[in-house]
């Protein structure tokens, strides 16, 4: 329950006609699976966010674009802007204040139920948007994806089990993460992502999620087979955001 359950709390502001209008009128998405694809070194997706129900407020962040700017700087690979408001304090508007401060790919972190949302996110410029197999049915979760694709955006698809890798696999999802954090219980399991790696193919983008905080942290996911971990917490929390991670 927790997280998941409160999803569908959201409040619908316009009708869908409209945001379906603003989605398909937006410059047109950049190319995330490109911006992340295998590198030499690990790709980085830096988090911005303020709070969570597992660690509750964490960082004003009162100038997100800003925040954005010096991932990009440090050299990430793509931007991810949490915009649930009630438990981890974010907003469309720091999307549409991300988007245009930054030239990578940026990432709608929230829970997605409903095509609205991801009309949404694209209105908002969004590059990404996450789909929580554990959260959705498969043939809500195949839609979802099929509609993400027709908008030219990329699906991160987050899995917490060898199951849901199946599932993930099966809509034909191309970046898929490993969230080491189970959302309803908020148990954390580094080990998941290495015991799950081996059963995403090459050709899928493996990306490693949560509780990376330092660069051994990265080096212990890039030797189990990660192309790209996302990190937030500690990107908000320390001083010199994508310094910690690199050395
Ligand atoms: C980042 P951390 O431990 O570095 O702050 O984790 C990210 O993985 C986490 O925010 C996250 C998340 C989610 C948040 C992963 N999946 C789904 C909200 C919803």
């Amino acid at each position: 329950a927790g997280a998941i359950a409160d999803a569908a709390e959201r409040r619908v502001l316009r009708p869908l006609a409209a945001v379906e209008a603003d989605a398909l009128n937006q410059r047109p998405a950049i190319d995330a699976l490109e911006a992340l694809a295998p590198a030499d070194r690990v790709r980085i997706i830096a988090e911005v966010k303020r709070a969570s129900p597992s660690r509750g407020a964490m960082a004003d962040i009162p100038d997100p674009a800003a925040l954005a700017v010096s991932y990009e700087h440090g050299g990430a690979s793509a931007i991810s802007v949490l915009t649930e408001g009630r438990r981890f304090g974010g907003s469309l508007e720091d999307l549409v204040a991300v988007r245009s401060a930054v030239s990578i790919p940026v990432l709608r972190k929230d829970f997605i139920g409903e095509p609205y949302q991801v009309f949404e996110a694209r209105a908002a410029g969004a590059d990404l948007v996450l789909l929580i197999v554990a959260a959705l049915e498969q043939e809500r979760l195949q839609s979802l994806y099929t509609l993400i694709r027709q908008l030219g955006m990329t699906a991160l698809v987050e899995t917490h089990s060898s199951d849901e890798v199946a599932r993930a696999l099966d809509i034909g999802a191309g970046l898929v993460g490993v969230n080491a954090r189970n959302l309803s219980t908020f148990e954390l399991d580094q080990n998941l992502f290495g015991s799950l790696a081996d059963q995403i193919p090459s050709g899928v983008i493996r990306v490693a999620e949560s509780a990376v905080k330092t660069s051994d942290d990265v080096a212990h996911y890039r030797a189990a087979g990660a192309d790209v971990v996302l990190v937030g917490e500690a990107l908000v929390t320390q001083g010199d955001p994508m310094r910690t991670l690199q050395e």
